[in-house]
């Protein structure tokens, strides 16, 4: 049977700024308080996604959530109509007002981990939600992304969903951007590779000195537990904590797989041999053939790459077989970076194209291609049963396009937060999106 990696991005929300709420990421702490433009940063990621179906890929859109989140402020003991709850926060408390406006939900790496149903004990495809434990504002973002993986991937069949994590530091989970699957075919069993910060109960891994190690070795183990993982199908490796204290707040920031094909820096991992050896090992028991490309630091430093995000891109396998690089703007800005990926390419290894997007608006606060996608591998059956509405067409490229146009503003500063407007702005706009979308009723506003 046909099997296909599906990319879900996540289409950018009306609310889309630069909070400086991520401490650690490097572009959210030095982009703060600027002023943000959500149209142009959701026309910049519904042309990816556009370009990646017209490169012949099949192509889904995850919803933004409602934001301001009117709940999750009355939670913090605001109250009132949504109108006054607002404005005290404006008045009492702008930072919580600020985290409850983030766009964050964009970044869909971060939504949940999949593990296709190849991989899995009941042969059903599982999402775990991620809880997002590190931030707060992106803590509260778990309950609709549920609801909304549930409208998405909607027939029990098919499709299991697990609920977040406990909200504890100590199972800090991130989603898909610390976990990478390893396979022949999509469609066949696969190696998937869970990638930690720290050790939550374990004193013998060590841990960053200075920014959060966001996922934690139980987080993961959790994960693999409720897919329904077989030992021999995971392998589990650590982030060097000093690559942490440089930036790289997701593995996604200095590492990408596809395939049987991982690319990654030299200095992403801890103990990286032997990871290595695993991967390769456990991979070939299945009949695969395990590659890795490292970039060495002598050609493209730690910090070159959390400034290009060069290892923040979309690796994806051709219909000849070959690979293709998807990498943000920032790469072809910096000379070291992109004269590595032209060597790169010439040089007739795996990896022959390159392709360039601006992502600019999202960048800005650490999210670059792969942040902006949730990789689902289905077969032909599960592509068939998952919600049409979300998958993407021309027809519902240009639908969405107007939408935005028709929605959002061109610019968003920190004082326009507490406009009471914005929020009226918003539920319209994702009550229009959620008919759109064919998701019914996903969001607080249409359910209380
Ligand atoms: O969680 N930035 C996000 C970026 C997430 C990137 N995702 C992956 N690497 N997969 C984060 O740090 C910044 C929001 C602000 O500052 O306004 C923010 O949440």
């Amino acid at each position: 049977m046909k099997s296909y990696e599906v990319n879900f991005d996540g289409l950018v929300g009306p609310t889309h700024n630069y909070g400086g709420l991520s401490y650690g990421n490097v572009a959210s702490q030095s982009n703060s308080q600027q002023s943000s433009n959500p149209k142009e940063a959701a026309l910049q990621g519904l042309q990816k996604m556009k370009a990646l179906m017209d490169m012949g890929f099949v192509q889904g859109v995850l919803a933004p959530q409602e934001r301001p989140d009117v709940a999750a402020l009355r939670n913090l003991g605001f109250s009132g109509s949504d109108a006054q709850v607002i404005q005290q926060a404006a008045q009492q408390a702008m930072p919580l007002l600020v985290a409850s406006c983030s766009a964050s939900s964009m970044w869909v790496a971060n939504a949940a981990t999949v593990s296709p149903s190849a991989d899995t004990a009941d042969g059903r495809v599982h999402f775990t939600a991620a809880n997002l434990n590190c931030k707060y504002h992106r803590s509260i973002e778990h309950p609709t992304t549920s609801r909304v993986l549930g409208a998405m991937f909607a027939d029990p069949q098919h499709f299991a969903h697990h609920a977040a994590l406990p909200a504890v530091a100590q199972f800090g989970d991130e989603g898909a951007a610390n976990h990478t699957r390893f396979c022949r075919e999509y469609g066949e069993a696969g190696v998937e590779f869970f990638v930690f910060g720290r050790s939550a109960f374990d004193t013998r891994y060590p841990a960053p000195q200075k920014y959060p190690a966001r996922q934690t070795l139980e987080a993961s183990q959790a994960v693999a537990r409720l897919h329904g993982l077989k030992d021999d199908g995971v392998v589990y490796g650590q982030q060097n904590p000093a690559v942490i204290d440089a930036g790289v707040f997701h593995n996604d920031v200095i590492a990408v797989g596809n395939g049987e094909v991982l690319f990654y820096h030299e200095d992403a991992f801890l103990n990286t041999e032997q990871m290595l050896g695993e991967l390769q090992a456990k991979l070939g028991k299945l009949g695969g053939n395990f590659q890795s490309v490292c970039v060495p630091r002598a050609l493209v430093s730690v910090e070159d790459a959390v400034r290009s995000y060069l290892f923040n891109s979309q690796l994806l396998t051709r219909a000849d077989g070959s690979m293709l690089l998807i990498v943000p703007e920032e790469c072809r800005a910096n000379e070291r970076v992109w004269r590595y990926l032209q060597g790169l390419t010439a040089s007739g290894g795996l990896i022959r194209e390159v392709k360039v997007f601006d992502l600019k608006q999202s960048m800005q606060n650490g999210g670059g291609p792969a942040c902006l996608r949730l990789r689902v591998a289905l077969n032909e059956t599960e592509l068939a049963a998952v919600n049409p509405g979300v998958i993407m067409t021309a027809p519902l490229y240009d639908t969405l396009t107007q939408w935005v146009h028709k929605h959002y503003r061109d610019s968003l500063r920190e004082s326009d937060l507490a406009d009471p407007q914005l929020l009226l702005e918003c539920r319209t706009a994702l009550d229009e999106l959620t008919q759109i979308l064919k998701l019914g009723a996903v969001y607080p506003f249409q359910i209380n």
